[in-house]
């Protein structure tokens, strides 16, 4: 982990830069895949399996027997913990639902907005080294609340061709049935074309690799939207002298595992501070079974000392993390001056995992910046907002003559007759 002692103000901008990943070739193999699936469907999505996932499938959806097998494969207490996080996360989507509410505007004249889940949507779940079945229920339970009426699945399969049961387990307690055997950017295709096993969708949620996200982004170009754009996991810290560094550097290293590229920094006004956490994150670190991937995260990692903590929110406003930690004790006095983050996590004993798991918010956030002007998935990702409205006589008599004045100032005439007509008639009667 690098440090930086009170860097210019004129170097913040190189410091709240993301390290820039290797792409090459990425667009071109991402296209053929794309095309792949959609000329040549389920056969092309065997085909990959055996040459991405090494296994040779029979059939690509998951079957009653496998959710049964997977239900006894998951011990009672992980169900347990499963089931705590489930009821947080429905209770805090549930309380997103909007009153529909009927707002007269000008007597006569009535507007509403009405939230309509999204019919089809995909969810794509990663399997390996550490396969994300909490994502499920960030994803799932939302979908559900919303009224989605078709939520699929897909997640790569291991060389014996199978999905980890605990993604399979959670999928089947969130109601998600159509769970499917396929990973990467074919998965993407397949939800974004259809195939003949695989329905076609609306809108894609779900982290990824490179090949996920390029496939995600590159059929957003083809009218299916996606979540987010994404980019690899971070978190910032914001530390002074009430902070634990032994809870800091745990929260760093807790992100920092994510992936190699992920990238995590803590910001202080104590050099102390950073000196214990950074001694700590040594400590910590050698205990992890996943130091490698950790230690390498560390490296693209950053301490910046800076001379107030007011100073310090200044910096993550311009960084814009997906995880905003203030490990001090008056944390709550910053929340006013916190402009840009995905999620924030308030003093000591707000851990980033406890949003990640089981608090009761989405842990799908904004990364790479885009939380200035993005915001993580809530209920509101799974519905479109309809407006609607009704005018009576009265209504269409009160603003019907500004309409006629707008349209014919915009040379419209055609609107200003649709006024006029109505309002004629009204008259006449
Ligand atoms: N921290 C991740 C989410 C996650 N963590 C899932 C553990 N499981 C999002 O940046
Ligand atoms: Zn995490």
């Amino acid at each position: 982990m690098r440090v930086y002692k009170n860097p210019n103000k004129s170097d913040w901008n190189t410091l709240v830069k993301r390290p820039i990943l290797e792409q090459q070739d990425l667009d071109d193999i991402v296209i053929d895949i794309l095309k792949d699936v959609k000329n040549n469907k389920d056969q092309a999505l065997f085909k990959y399996a055996e040459k991405f996932d090494k296994t040779k499938l029979d059939t690509i959806q998951i079957d009653a027997n496998e959710i049964e097998t997977a239900k006894n494969q998951i011990p009672q207490d992980l169900k347990n913990a499963i089931n705590l996080a489930k009821q947080n996360i429905e209770t805090f989507h549930k309380s997103q639902k909007e009153k529909e509410q009927i707002i007269e505007t000008t007597k006569g004249v009535k507007c509403w907005r009405r939230s309509v889940g999204i019919e089809k949507v995909g969810l794509y779940i990663p399997g390996g080294s550490a396969p994300l079945f909490s994502t499920i229920l960030m994803l799932g339970i939302p979908a559900q609340l919303a009224g989605c009426k078709e939520i699929i699945l897909c997640s790569p399969p291991n060389k014996e061709g199978h999905i980890n049961p605990a993604i399979l387990y959670t999928a089947n307690l969130v109601g998600i049935s159509k769970i499917y055997k396929v990973g990467g950017a074919q998965a993407i295709a397949a939800m974004a074309y259809g195939t003949q096993t695989i329905p076609q969708v609306y809108k894609i949620f779900g982290p990824g690799n490179q090949f996920v996200t390029k496939a995600k982004e590159l059929i957003q170009q083809q009218g299916v939207s996606i979540d987010m754009p994404a980019g690899p996991s971070e978190v910032l810290v914001i530390a002074d002298k009430t902070s634990n560094p032994e809870f800091v550097a745990a929260d760093l290293l807790s992100q920092a595992e994510h992936g190699a590229d992920s990238q995590v920094i803590i910001v202080s006004d104590d050099e102390n501070i950073i000196n214990q956490t950074i001694a700590e994150l040594d400590k910590q670190l050698s205990q992890l079974p996943r130091k490698a991937i950790a230690s390498k995260a560390l490296k693209i990692s950053r301490a910046i000392q800076l001379n107030s903590i007011n100073e310090c929110i200044e910096f993550s406003n311009l960084y814009a993390p997906e995880h905003l930690i203030i490990a001090t004790d008056n944390a709550s006095d910053y929340i006013e001056h916190i402009t840009n983050a995905g999620s924030v996590f308030l003093g000591k004993y707000s851990c980033e995992s406890a949003g990640d798991y089981a608090s009761g918010t989405n842990h799908t956030l904004p990364t790479n910046g885009y939380a200035r002007n993005y915001s993580g998935v809530s209920l509101d990702s799974f519905v479109k907002k309809i407006t609607f409205q009704n005018l009576n006589k009265e209504g269409i008599k009160n603003i019907g003559p500004a309409i006629e004045l707008m349209a014919k100032a915009e040379g419209l005439d055609a609107h200003k007759n649709a006024v006029t007509l109505r309002l004629k008639q009204i008259n006449n009667v």
